[in-house]
């Protein structure tokens, strides 16, 4: 299959993925999987919300969902463009769906059974080579008493990932020392977002940032250089722009489940502000599953045209 125009341009962005190298024939495979194919635009459905939040808070409103089968199965099923998630629940359905969408193998997980802003290492390099993953996933928490660690284990991890030819995706969550508004202000997102990037991650993942400035070191440049964060697409403009003015694939997450008209705003602005794409997981297994399909759907319908 020959690449769209858009998709070369996204790839050779990557300089040191070489041509013919396997992470950009990886990361060329993502970007030509699902309905989004060919597009530069993704759609990503992360299931590990089960460590993260706990299984009865995520899928006892859908009882289906505590089967790894039924996610799976869902994300083929809505055209999207990869599955990530941690070890277990690959596992649980890797031979059933061998090649019928690229699997991301999240490295490492949180719990809310603690407070402390910490992730332990559930997955490696090995064990996404062995369960036929296109990348590895990895969360940093800039901010967090943590965060050299969690840095110093994410780029650890992404040198095996790139040297077996993975390609890495990098959550890069703002918490711990500023305040709870202040995860989602932009000047802390847009900083969080840089620093995925330059720990090497080929797609970055932030939340969708708010127009609240964290009153912090980074607050002044926003203020004096005029910098626009008045509107959501203002906003993604400027975290695609801390991204290496645009060189690397930035995917927005969908938080906590919302209203259809709420998330296809997002995603227009996502889209008009130049982002590549979504991550959306209780957004979707938090609706009945027609009505899921629906919402991905629409958003691909926002993207593709
Ligand atoms: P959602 O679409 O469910 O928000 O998933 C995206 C995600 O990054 C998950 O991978 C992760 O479990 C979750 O968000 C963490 O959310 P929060 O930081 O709000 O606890």
């Amino acid at each position: 299959m020959s690449n769209s125009p858009i998709v070369n341009e996204i790839l050779s962005k990557y300089e040191s993925d070489i041509e013919g190298s396997s992470s950009t024939k990886k990361l060329q495979d993502l970007l030509n999987s699902g309905k989004l194919s060919g597009t530069g635009k993704l759609i990503i459905y992360p299931v590990d919300q089960g460590f993260e939040h706990g299984p009865d808070r995520s899928f006892s409103i859908n009882s289906k969902a505590y089967d790894p089968h039924y996610h799976i199965s869902f994300a083929i099923e809505a055209g999207m463009s990869a599955f990530a998630a941690p070890l277990g629940m690959i596992e649980a359905g890797v031979s059933t769906f061998a090649n019928k969408i690229p699997f991301i193998l999240k490295c490492n997980s949180s719990n809310s059974l603690t407070n402390i802003k910490d992730q332990a290492i559930t997955g490696n390099v090995k064990d996404a080579l062995r369960l036929n993953c296109i990348g590895v996933g990895f969360t940093i928490y800039p901010g967090s008493e943590f965060n050299f660690k969690l840095i110093e284990q994410a780029c650890h991890l992404f040198r095996e990932a790139k040297e077996s030819g993975l390609i890495t995706v990098l959550w890069s969550y703002a918490r711990g020392s500023m305040s709870k508004k202040g995860e989602t202000a932009v000047n802390i997102i847009s900083y969080a977002a840089h620093m995925a990037c330059l720990c090497g991650a080929h797609i970055v993942k932030v939340k969708l940032p708010t127009s609240y400035l964290e009153d912090d070191p980074t607050k002044d440049a926003f203020i004096k250089n005029n910098i626009q964060i008045n509107t959501p697409v203002d906003r993604v403009k400027v975290i695609k722009k801390s991204c290496f003015n645009g060189r690397r694939i930035v995917v927005f997450s969908g938080g906590e489940a919302k209203n259809d008209n709420e998330l296809l705003n997002e995603v227009k602005a996502i889209k008009e502000g130049g982002g590549n794409g979504s991550i959306v997981g209780r957004n979707c297994f938090q609706r009945p599953r027609d009505k899921a399909l629906e919402l991905i759907n629409n958003m691909i319908n926002i993207y593709k045209n």
